[in-house]
């Protein structure tokens, strides 16, 4: 049975990416595997859409039901980010650089997860083990998610091995200035004109449990504030909808990537405990956190504490 390759739900370009260098990695072991996403091409995110375009990669295929598939995840280990039917799935494989999540296997398997910046680097790394030469194209992918999830090397997630993997595969992709790369995928990321508030909030978005509540973040990189100054109510909106749909709290951060910092959008049950999460006090209903550009790495930590997780 083919290995089906899967990223997290609401896919971002290294979930996609990743899906992709996977599959030619076992590919190139002599291992019959496919890349999958869970959504179909055309409601990938711009970003990962300019990726692909970019480099000639073929959008994965559209991943509806994992039951009775062999699959191998990439960029998550969490049952509720997974496709429809992976409690009955065979998973075989796990490549993450997030905390471990919650599936569970019967037998032994290749699980490798790191704390790095992106799973693109610990790809690069697996590549390098195996004597598999990365493709030109695939190659430009995992460059295109390593300064994706790093924020060009700002975020604080990012680590030595995440540059180290940014030289060599920039060569192999033959690309000359990364900045300039890294530009282009945060102008198609961060275009709101026309966008509705709500695809705008659930364009990078997951949901957590914590201590028994259900804990929404969102997160819109931004080359500045000023591009979403005039759709702010809107999201404020989409926020409140999001929220009153079964949640204990929903926050938006609108990260500012040049400014390096964050304005956090709250709307919660408790308030005055999100408050003491950031030490932060709202005012009409967000903070700005300066230096705040993660959420797996300050926004999650910083509420895990609060809840008591
Ligand atoms: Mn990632």
């Amino acid at each position: 049975m083919a290995i089906s390759v899967v990223g997290h739900a609401n896919p971002d370009t290294d979930s996609v990416t990743s899906a992709i260098a996977l599959a030619a990695l076992l590919n190139g072991q002599g291992q019959e595997a496919k890349a999958y996403m869970q959504i179909a091409e055309a409601d990938l995110n711009p970003e990962s859409t300019t990726v692909l375009k970019r480099f000639g990669l073929k959008a994965p295929e559209f991943l509806n039901d994992a039951a009775g598939k062999e699959i191998a995840l990439v960029d998550f280990s969490d049952l509720a980010q997974g496709p429809a039917g992976l409690d009955s799935a065979k998973v075989v494989a796990v490549v993450d650089h997030h905390k471990i999540g919650d599936v569970t296997t019967n037998s032994p398997i290749l699980f490798r997860a790191e704390p790095v910046g992106c799973t693109g680097t610990v790809l690069n790394k697996m590549f390098k083990e195996a004597g598999v030469a990365i493709p030109k194209d695939v190659a430009g992918g995992m460059l295109s998610a390593i300064l994706s999830d790093t924020v060009n090397f700002k975020s604080p997630t990012c680590t030595e091995d995440d540059k180290v993997a940014v030289a060599g595969l920039k060569v192999i992709a033959g690309v000359e200035d990364t900045d300039e790369l890294f530009m282009q995928m945060l102008k198609a990321k961060s275009a709101v004109d026309g966008v509705p508030a709500k695809d705008l909030l659930f364009r990078d978005y997951k949901d957590f449990d914590m201590n028994g509540k259900k804990i929404g973040v969102g997160q819109l990189e931004l080359a500045s504030l000023d591009q979403i100054a005039a759709c702010r109510e809107d999201l404020v909106k989409a926020v409140k909808e999001v929220k009153a749909d079964g949640r204990h709290t929903v926050l938006l951060m609108l990260t500012d990537v040049v400014k390096e910092g964050t304005d956090l959008v709250v709307i919660s049950d408790d308030v005055a405990l999100i408050e003491k999460a950031f030490g932060c006090k709202l005012v009409d209903g967000s903070m700005w956190i300066d230096g705040m550009m993660s959420r797996k790495k300050q926004t999650v930590p910083n509420l895990q504490d609060v809840f008591g997780c």
